[in-house]
């Protein structure tokens, strides 16, 4: 049964527009009504063998076509590849103390948001898994108008002024003169703008870390990036970063992984924020807020209004009151994720803009794109529109749909008729900062320092992600064949760490630096390494677990698994040899009714589930181990570090499919945990929990 969650103010809204195609008793009619007796043929002049001239006066044809030819808008030129989904906003407790925002203190309110997450570099159709920076950007349609949180995966970015914002995205995006590559940082260009841009090498740290291959949207952190401010009743300032962690904590594929779902399954995180909803089992984030009072803006040796900078959680805790959930997917893409159109300008009354370089460009930009997208009305488009009334004396422009009956469309007007509103009637007001200065091309000291936190970063960062950054980074340069290119971004990483230069240096034949550019300072911050972000109680809720079978599989071993996983809300499963019913052990084939697989072993790969369950069975194993498919997917899964179980026969099948000289899995029927592997000789239910917990333990799924 599909679950539609969400009947929200925003929702409401959008079903004035919405029409059901398949509940309908309608007719095909012409855009102008009339209804059109067929849809096949174009109008035309036939002689005797029915052939001839087509007619130009063709109503219906001329439509079709012309609605067809137009059906393209502009890809966005950055965060072109994207899904989106409805939801809610709940505020658990006020922030009444920062800031008047009715969204951020009232407690009894349910704004609902759409929210949409992204890649960065590819096009509309390229692959979901690429290693790319993810975007996360929320409206919030509140009662006071639209607020846009329009955010990234990871919580800096790669320049300071956004006057470098074509040249940084430029570089990335395929290189000018063949188009090449598609979704890639993995090319010279964009490692020549890292070099280039000292300041790009925090950015470009967590890019190379698991963070730039999150496992699903649903567990990956957003962040505000830029730095906003909250204004009190009192009219106090405070400086903001706002910050979403997911419930199901921070999760990120293998490499290896990655890579081939971005062949094998193009639309990967797509499918599974799609199917985690319609299945029920809806995301769910915190939202976080770090503040700083103005008075202690100079308090750091980073200046708060970079935007390459974190603001470490020892030094500006993280303080979590509220919770977002996505509970309703859309029902069509075009008009609600592709004409969805954020704005980091869309502020209510209580919140504010900082001078944050960046963020001050990006207020310019993002309303300047929606025009070329989508042309002056875009916000009267369903998706844009906000719950609140809209009023003023805007008019006309391409697309417009609202009818203003009046006589005056100027303010003030003889008959005072739609007036500004006072503060006292949630007029915004601005806060009245302080500017003064001479005009000049400048940024301040602090922004100068470049390296301070790519160390605090790479030093955070637990081993195995330590070995993950050095592994992505000794690809992207491997990609890059120019050696000013490889070398000198390899005497950059110097700044950062030696020991990850030279292990760099060495696999990508660059001369290998014998000294750091600046030594290690060596310290760490919490809330860097994903380790920080597992979720408080292990889950394996929404998990795709893949049960292996062929006929004569253990039935007993079988069901009590699929019972416990679906039990723990996971989700089994069965992948056979074929899609026709197989046939238990000891069941008729004849009379048997069997089990009809979810998919075959050919159609599916291990790459697409986050572990892997094999009953045993003599016939079904003795099938198995002659299929080399079969073998590969056991193999595989094991190298992607995920939980394999396996009972019975099963148990020598997986051994020797994983084949690994000196891995020793229990042979005297108990239940053992060895790199990830729960076997047991029999099917005995306690098995079955404990393979149920390993796929729960959180440090599988890292
Ligand atoms: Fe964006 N960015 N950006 N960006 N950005 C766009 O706006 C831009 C930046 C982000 O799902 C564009 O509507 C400039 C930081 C997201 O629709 C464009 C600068 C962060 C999305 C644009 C930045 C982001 C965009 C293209 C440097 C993280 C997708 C289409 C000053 C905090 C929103 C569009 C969606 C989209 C400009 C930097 C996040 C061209 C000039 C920093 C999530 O306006």
């Amino acid at each position: 049964m599909v679950i539609r969650g969400g009947q929200n103010p925003k929702i409401k809204q959008l079903n004035q527009y919405t029409e059901d195609v398949h509940n309908s008793d309608a007719r095909i009619t012409s855009d102008y009504g009339v209804r059109n007796s067929n849809t096949d043929d174009w109008l035309k002049v036939v002689n005797e063998d029915k052939t001839g001239p087509m007619l130009l006066e063709d109503p219906f044809a001329r439509e079709k076509i012309h609605r067809f030819d137009h059906e393209r808008i502009p890809e966005r030129v950055v965060h072109a590849r994207g899904t989106g989904a409805h939801g809610t906003f709940k505020l658990f407790e006020s922030a009444e103390d920062v800031t008047y925002a009715g969204v951020l203190t009232d407690t009894s309110r349910e704004t609902p948001v759409f929210v949409r997450f992204s890649t960065v570099l590819g096009s509309r159709g390229s692959a979901d898994t690429v290693r790319d920076v993810r975007g996360f950007a929320t409206k919030f349609y509140t009662k006071e108008g639209n607020w846009d949180i329009v955010g990234n995966d990871i919580p800096v970015f790669f320049i300071q002024d956004a006057m470098k914002f074509p040249d940084v995205i430029h570089a990335g995006k395929p290189e000018p003169h063949n188009e090449v590559p598609q979704a890639q940082t993995a090319h010279n260009n964009f490692w020549d703008f890292q070099y280039l841009h000292s300041e790009a090498t925090h950015m470009f740290m967590w890019a190379m870390s698991d963070r730039g291959i999150p496992r699903s949207y649903r567990m990956m952190q957003g962040f505000g990036v830029n730095t906003f401010s909250l204004i009190n009743a009192k009219g106090e300032r405070h400086f903001v970063k706002f910050i979403w962690t997911p419930e199901l904590g921070v999760h990120s594929f293998v490499w290896d992984e990655a890579l081939k779902l971005a062949g094998q399954d193009p639309d990967f995180h797509r499918k599974d924020l799609h199917e985690a909803i319609e299945n029920g089992a809806f995301p769910k984030w915190k939202f976080g807020l770090q503040v700083i009072p103005e008075d202690k803006q100079d308090d750091f040796d980073f200046d708060i209004l970079d935007a390459t900078k974190v603001w470490p959680e020892e030094l500006v805790p993280i303080r979590y009151i509220g919770q977002m959930e996505l509970n309703r997917c859309v029902d069509e893409f075009f008009p609600e994720t592709e004409q969805v159109a954020f704005c980091t300008s869309h502020i209510v009354p209580g919140i504010g803009f900082s001078d944050d370089p960046l963020l001050q460009g990006r207020n310019f930009s993002y309303f300047d794109t929606q025009l070329s997208r989508l042309g002056i009305n875009w916000q009267e488009l369903p998706i844009n529109k906000p719950v609140c009334p809209v009023m003023n004396h805007h008019r006309d422009g391409q697309g417009r749909h609202k009818i203003s009956k009046g006589t005056v469309n100027y303010w003030p007007n003889r008959f005072e008729a739609v007036a500004p509103a006072k503060p006292e009637e949630g007029g915004y007001v601005d806060y009245p900062a302080k500017v003064a200065g001479i005009k000049a091309r400048m940024r301040s000291k602090k922004f100068q320092e470049h390296f301070n936190q790519a160390q605090l970063f790479y030093n955070s960062l637990s081993k195995v992600e330590k070995m993950h950054v050095m592994s992505a980074l000794s690809f992207e340069l491997d990609h890059c064949e120019d050696p000013v290119v490889y070398g000198r971004l390899t005497q950059r990483l110097a700044d950062i760490d030696l020991d990850l230069a030279q292990t760099i240096a060495k696999q990508v034949g660059a001369p290998v630096p014998q000294e750091s550019g600046r030594p290690n300072h060596g310290r760490t911050a919490k809330g860097l390494s994903q380790f920080d972000y597992m979720p408080e109680t292990p889950t394996i809720l929404s998990r795709r677990v893949a049960l292996i079978i062929a006929d004569g599989y253990d039935a007993v071993a079988y069901n009590g698994v699929k019972a416990a996983l679906s039990a723990a809300g996971a989700v089994p499963f069965t992948i056979s040899v074929r899609r026709s019913p197989i046939f238990a052990a000891g069941e008729d084939q004849g009379t048997g009714k069997g089990q009809k697989p979810d998919h075959h072993l050919e159609g599916m790969r291990s790459t697409m589930f986050d572990s892997i369950f094999v009953p045993g069975g003599v016939d079904s194993i003795a099938t198995l181990r002659k299929n080399g498919r079969a073998l590969h997917w056991v193999r595989e899964a094991f190298g992607h570090l995920k939980a394999i179980g396996a009972t019975g026969e099963a148990v020598s099948f997986v051994k020797d499919a994983c084949a690994l000289p000196g891995l020793s899995f229990a042979e005297t029927g108990d239940v053992v945990d060895s790199y990830g592997v729960v076997t047991s000789n029999e099917s005995k239910p306690e098995s079955f929990k404990e393979a149920v917990n390993l796929v729960k333990g959180a440090k599988d799924f890292v």
